[in-house]
């Protein structure tokens, strides 16, 4: 038998001593081998027991497959109905409700700051009405439903309920899950309304109702994706997944419940990106680090210590360019997602960097799950990488990184406070600019973006939402509602809730307890946000970038170097240094673009203006005449660009200031190019751009001569 040094010695001859220790952004040195030396004393013990490592349920997908559970919703509460029945015909097993922006920030469809958002990026509802036609046909004691819905999850999960009830089903029956989780929005994903403190309230209220009313429903999913799609590494996912987690905990035992009534109805939500093993690893570690966190908060109950979790595959893997090869990026996630021991699962669209799913796209993505489960065999054994070496090797060493972020996070008097503090936030955004410099540079390949690229890129359909005609569909059926509505039973429903914020929590006061009475008097969610925001009020904050991060990999670089006296070539002519405004409009809170474009520039040398989020266009302008920019940058990720960037440039041209520059990013579909540049667009810049180039694009902008 070889020893393992044998085994090195024979390697290091065939490669010439070249290293082959892969140093992930976990920082973990992963080893090209691994032996049985890797796994001593490591017991991943059995599935379906504590620790859980090889999964929750002792048979798995033996006994039951995980649940095909596609996120969809667009336009209208009859349009997405429909795409439901569809996809409910074709195989899909669970329902999981996206919700468009307006929404998720408690604004009625008829409120001047939505008029880009409704519709847009997932379903609008306004009243209860919208709710029973989203689920008509579709029997809620019998159909999972999931709602992301973070900002806005008291009218949401009132309307749901009362949804319920008037279909004849009782919410004790009622089956599914509330994302419910808004920590993770003050760090990446800003669906917020109310500050951190009254927002923690919402999640106990949540609880305590459900834990007594509704016994089968998850009320929350504790969500690492948005931390990884926006630039999270998985320890770094991993940590402040868990620890948000156990600060939830923390939360409603501090409001009088009993840990065991509750933790169990806890669920989680993980993204599954490209790092194959490191995924399924993650999965696994998950489980053991609630395990142990659960276990040292008191947890009694093994079902309150069993992390339960639904997978998305990646966004921000897929790319614009060649996106076929988006079908394969999304399989291999999806392995990842069941090797790993997923509960539920999401597969991505092929044409998702760009567009909303079309049926087509929708098709594959789905069936991507189907092939799996019914045409592979990979669902007959259970776990069936437990005892890999590799695989139990990495687990390990992941549970003890996360681990330690965990501590500091506890010793920081717990998440909530360490979001307040703001240095996850600023994590995650440095581990991004770092992951854009090694994509820019070619380190980390990105197949037809960074290498292989097409010169010419096939068309591909998507689907566009006509934003006018579903505003105004929307705003006839508030029309309706209201003016069918008691009037003064609404009115004293409204007062009762807009009362109950005024005071500390109880059951008396329970905010959801409350709503649901305002959804039966046909409150619209417009009214009920506002009720509860007279005493919480509305939080907003203004992006800072990380400096210095992009830059660093690039010194020496020779474009790095033309880039940056092409700065200051334009810098000595103007006798100030070039000022960029990165402007987010509309309620389109990702901001991980738009805080990556802010780093590169600053540490290219312009002077950025970072623009507060959920600004009007009228806004942007003001912050744009009175910091004197040269260019404005639009970022948007949730297709508000064709309504909202005209009409920033409308309202420059009304102040006379057709001389500063509007250019856009993010994702925009390629069809919308030409009719941006025709409302005035200097550039655009889609999925899959270098960002010294769009800079250098800039320079050019502004006057400066800069090389190809
Ligand atoms: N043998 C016997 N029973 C099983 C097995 C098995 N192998 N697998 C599952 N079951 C049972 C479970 O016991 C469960 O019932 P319970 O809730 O009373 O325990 C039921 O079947 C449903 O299975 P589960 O694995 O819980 O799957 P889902 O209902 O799809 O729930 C979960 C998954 C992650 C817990 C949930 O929070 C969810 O659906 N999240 C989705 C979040 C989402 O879509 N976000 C959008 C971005």
């Amino acid at each position: 038998m070889a020893t393992t040094d044998e085994w090195a010695a024979a390697a290091a001859k065939e490669v010439k001593g070249k290293d082959l220790t892969w140093h992930t952004a976990e920082g973990i040195d992963v080893k090209p081998l691994y032996t049985a030396d890797d796994v001593a004393g490591i017991d991943p013990g059995l599935p379906g027991f504590a620790p859980f490592t090889r999964g929750v349920r002792a048979s798995m997908y033996a006994g039951r497959p995980w649940t095909i559970r596609q996120y969809a919703g667009f336009s209208t509460a009859e349009a997405s109905n429909a795409f439901y029945h569809r996809n409910l015909k074709a195989g899909q097993k669970g329902l999981s409700v996206a919700f468009d922006l307006a929404t998720h920030r408690g604004y009625d469809s008829d409120h001047p700051r939505v008029t880009g958002d409704v519709g847009k990026a997932g379903v609008a509802i306004d009243t209860i009405d919208d709710m029973k036609i989203l689920f008509d046909g579709i029997p809620l004691d019998k159909m999972s439903v999931s709602m992301t819905m973070n900002g806005a999850v008291i009218p949401i999960l009132a309307f749901f309920i009362v949804a319920g009830e008037e279909q004849g089903v009782p919410q004790e029956l009622l089956d599914g899950t509330i994302q419910n989780d808004i920590l993770k929005e003050f760090m990446v994903r800003n669906t917020y309304i109310y500050p951190p403190e009254p927002s923690m309230r919402i999640i106990s209220d949540i609880f305590g109702y459900t834990s007594r009313h509704m016994p089968k429903f998850n009320s929350i999913s504790i969500s690492g994706y948005h931390m990884q799609e926006a630039g999270a590494t998985q320890v770094q996912e991993l940590a402040f997944t868990i620890a948000d987690g156990a600060e939830y905990v923390r939360y409603g035992v501090a409001s009088g419940l009993d840990i065991d009534k509750f933790a169990g109805r806890l669920s989680f939500f993980f993204a599954i990106g490209m790092n194959f093993f490191m995924e399924i690893a993650k999965l696994r570690a998950a489980r053991v680090l609630w395990h142990r966190v659960m276990t040292n908060m008191g947890a009694k109950d093994e079902r309150s210590k069993m992390l339960r979790t639904h997978c998305q595959t990646s966004g921000v893997s897929l790319t614009e360019q060649d996106p076929y090869n988006n079908v394969m990026r999304t399989t291999i996630e999806a392995m990842a997602a069941m090797l790993g021991g997923t509960q539920s699962l999401h597969t991505n669209a092929l044409d998702e960097a760009i567009a909303l799913p079309t049926d087509f796209s929708a098709r594959i993505a789905r069936n991507t799950q189907i092939v799996i489960q019914e045409e592979t065999g990979m669902t007959k054994v259970v776990d069936p990488l437990g005892g890999s070496y590799y695989v139990e090797a990495l687990t390990a060493e992941l549970v003890d990184k996360a681990w330690a972020i965990i501590e500091k996070v506890e010793a920081d008097g717990g998440m909530a406070k360490a979001v307040a503090a703001g240095w996850p936030k600023s994590m995650i955004e440095e581990a991004a600019a770092a992951r854009q410099a090694r994509v820019d540079r070619a380190e980390d390949v990105i197949v037809g973006v960074n290498k292989y690229r097409l010169e010419t890129e096939d068309h591909l359909d998507t689907l566009d939402i006509d934003n006018d005609m579903v505003r105004e569909g929307q705003i006839a059926r508030i029309k309706r509602v209201k003016a069918g509505r008691d009037a003064a039973a609404c009115e004293a429903a409204l007062t009762a809730l807009r009362e109950g914020a005024a005071q500390p929590s109880s059951i008396e006061n329970n905010l959801l307890g409350l709503a649901v009475k305002a959804a039966r008097a046909r409150a619209t969610l417009g009214e009920i946000s506002a009720a509860m925001e007279e005493s919480f009020g509305r939080y907003g904050t203004t992006p800072t970038p990380v400096k210095g991060v992009y830059g660093a990999p690039y010194e020496g670089d020779p474009r790095w170097n033309q880039v940056l006296s092409g700065v200051l070539a334009v810098e000595r002519r103007m006798g100030r240094k070039p000022k960029i405004m990165i402007a987010k409009m509309g309620q389109d809170g990702h901001d991980r673009g738009a805080n990556i474009i802010a780093s590169a520039f600053g540490d290219m040398g312009f002077e950025i203006v970072s623009g507060p989020l959920f600004q009007t266009p009228e806004e942007t302008v003001v912050v744009a005449i009175e910091n004197g920019v040269d260019i404005v940058g639009a970022s948007s990720l949730a297709a508000g660009h064709k309504s909202l960037i005209p009409e920033l440039i409308r309202q420059l041209r009304e102040h006379g200031r057709n001389d500063i520059k509007v250019i856009a990013g993010g994702v925009i579909p390629p069809q919308d190019y030409d009719f941006l540049r025709n409302a005035g667009v200097a550039g655009i810049y889609g999925p899959g751009t270098n960002v010294v180039e769009a800079a250098a694009d800039v320079l050019r902008l502004l006057g400066h001569n800069m090389p190809p």
